[in-house]
């Protein structure tokens, strides 16, 4: 896999949320140690290279997204010699790991904020972004809204910064050339320290105009990403993928683009959109439109096919439990679980896995008081303070708060799920006795196994890799199917995304095939509750 500079197209990458994957040491925290404990987990399910969200120094407002020093370990997860040995323990495994990029912004307590706020003829100054109060603004320190974004007051140099996400959280200045080769610096400092890729937070706010009110997209952003890659992606083999809310698939093309300008793939997020009520956010729930979801994978399948490169992805930290989302948690779990996974393995692109996916964990019932995530809890207050009832701010909770994502990995029936001997930062799903993986590796039929199926079936099956995609039976209400095909071969995936049984309008095309997987154990003429199959010719 070495050899080949493009080995992410054949590959799928595993997300660790270290906080909540392995605690060694008892403080209720998962850490590096506890991850190495695990790699041979991983190396069971397949995966090629791991995701690691945020480990660097923080003071954690943002769990990791707020970093006080890139060029160091954040003590709750260990030190740097535990990650010279994450990476060398990984790469024995063929594992290969991808840092997680916070380059927007900066934690306020981050060197270059406590320089850039001591006077405005600081050489750090011009780091972050500043504007001076307007005649009769309030400047006693209290938080002023200022159209898109919003800016915080600073005594010392009686200015505003500017930040777009927690006022903790300064938004970095890209047009000042010196930060951006700060960044690149130290990037090229975890390159030499082993690391074989990166994810980049939110890249498509790098170009922000706060002056024009502009956070994503900015005209610069393309310019910068190119700058960047140029800088320090250009290493053999090294795999970038961008977080890009904004992204839709002409801007994809660019970031994707083939020739390595930019990046190796972008998250989009367009999907992930759906299923919200019109003109809500995205606590506003609604169920998905499946013909909708059906034209948007579609889309994207297509319009990046030979020009640029998809992530293929439902969860990470920020998001729900998929299953919980467009599955069944109850009765059909295990059922519903496979289906997605099956639905999206089939697709053209890298897949991603979020820790737990592979084992079909749920969403959690927390009290509102319970809530840990920043997001979550700033929904709480504006949405108590307009007057919504608990009732529904905590079914808005359920269905969507990032805690959902960011509770302990489930591990085994002990105490704890396994996780950690001591008590841990954020509760353990009840149901880990029932979910975990202890009951699932190596048990035929389980969600796990269907996953390390799926892994083995993308290697052995290039169609998969390469195979050009057309949607069938495009207005169906109930069923997401699809074909992939090449010079020589055809895959064909079908999903019944109903809890009923219903008819199965392929079923003659499927005769002359082979099933390569599949979620029910007997072969039927109908597709059962959220039935999928695989077939191959
Ligand atoms: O997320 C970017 C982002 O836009 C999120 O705020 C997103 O809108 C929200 O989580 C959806 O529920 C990235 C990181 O993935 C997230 O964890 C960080 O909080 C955020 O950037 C700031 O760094």
């Amino acid at each position: 896999m070495e050899q080949n500079p493009n080995w992410w197209k054949q590959a799928v990458i595993y997300q660790i949320y270290p906080r909540s994957f392995q605690d060694s040491n008892a403080d209720g925290y998962g850490d590096i140690p506890g991850i190495i404990s695990r790699l041979d987990y991983l190396k069971t399910l397949g995966i090629d290279a791991i995701w690691l969200s945020p480990v660097c120094r923080s003071p954690q407002y943002d769990n990791g997204y707020d970093v006080s020093d890139y060029q160091d370990i954040d003590p709750m997860f260990g030190t740097l010699e535990d990650m010279d040995r994450l990476i060398s323990e990984a790469k024995k495994r063929d594992i290969r790991i991808i840092l997680d990029l916070v380059l927007n912004h900066t934690s306020h307590e981050h060197p270059w904020f406590l320089e850039a706020k001591k006077s405005r003829d600081n050489p750090y100054h011009d780091f972050y972004i500043w504007r001076d109060a307007e005649p009769g603004e309030r400047t006693d320190g209290s938080i002023a809204d200022f159209g898109d974004g919003s800016w915080q007051w600073v005594p010392e140099v009686e200015q505003f910064y500017y930040y777009q996400f927690s006022v903790w959280q300064p938004d970095l200045n890209w047009s000042n050339p010196k930060v951006r080769q700060a960044l690149y610096d130290m990037i090229n400092w975890w390159s030499d320290r082993g690391v074989g890729g990166f994810r980049l937070d939110v890249v498509d706010h790098l170009g922000k105009e706060p002056f024009q009110h502009i956070k994503v997209d900015g005209p610069k952003l393309h310019d910068y990403i190119k700058e960047m890659s140029a800088a320090a992606f250009r290493r053999p083999g090294l795999v970038t993928v961008g977080e890009a809310w904004s992204s839709n698939p002409t801007s994809a093309k660019l970031y994707s683009n083939p020739d390595g300008s930019e990046l190796s793939m972008v998250f989009q997020f367009e999907h992930i959109l759906l299923d919200k009520q019109p003109g809500g956010d995205k606590w506003d729930l609604a169920a998905l439109p499946l013909r909708k979801f059906k034209d948007v994978m579609c889309r994207w399948q297509q319009s990046l096919h030979g020009c640029g490169w998809n992530s293929l992805f439902y969860e990470n930290h920020d998001l729900p439990r998929i299953v919980s989302r467009w599955g069944d948690e109850g009765k059909y779990r295990v059922e519903s679980a496979k289906m997605l996974a099956i639905l999206l393995f089939g697709m053209e692109g890298t897949p991603y896995i979020y820790q737990g996916q592979e084992l079909g964990m749920t969403n959690i019932h927390l009290g509102l008081e319970e809530y840990n995530d920043i997001e979550t809890r700033n929904m709480i207050a504006a949405r108590r303070a307009a007057g919504y009832s608990d009732e529904s701010i905590l079914r808005s909770a359920y269905g969507r708060s990032r805690d959902n994502a960011r509770t302990p990995m489930q591990w085994s029936d002990a105490p704890n799920a396994g996780f950690t001997e001591g008590t841990p930062w954020l509760k353990v799903n009840e149901n880990y006795p029932e979910i975990n993986a202890e009951k699932q590796v190596d048990q035929p039929g389980s969600v796990f196994e269907c996953y390390r199926e799926l892994i083995r079936l993308r290697r052995e099956y290039p169609v998969i890799t390469g195979g050009s995609f057309d949607l069938l039976l495009e207005e169906d209400e109930d069923i997401f199917a699809y074909t992939r095909t090449d010079g020589a071969h055809k895959l064909l995936v079908i999903c019944n995304f109903r809890d009923r049984e219903i008819e199965n309008p392929l079923k003659e095309q499927l005769r002359n095939m082979t099933c390569l997987i599949s979620n029910y154990d007997m072969p039927s003429d109908t597709l059962r509750p959220y039935e999928a199959m695989m077939y191959y010719q």
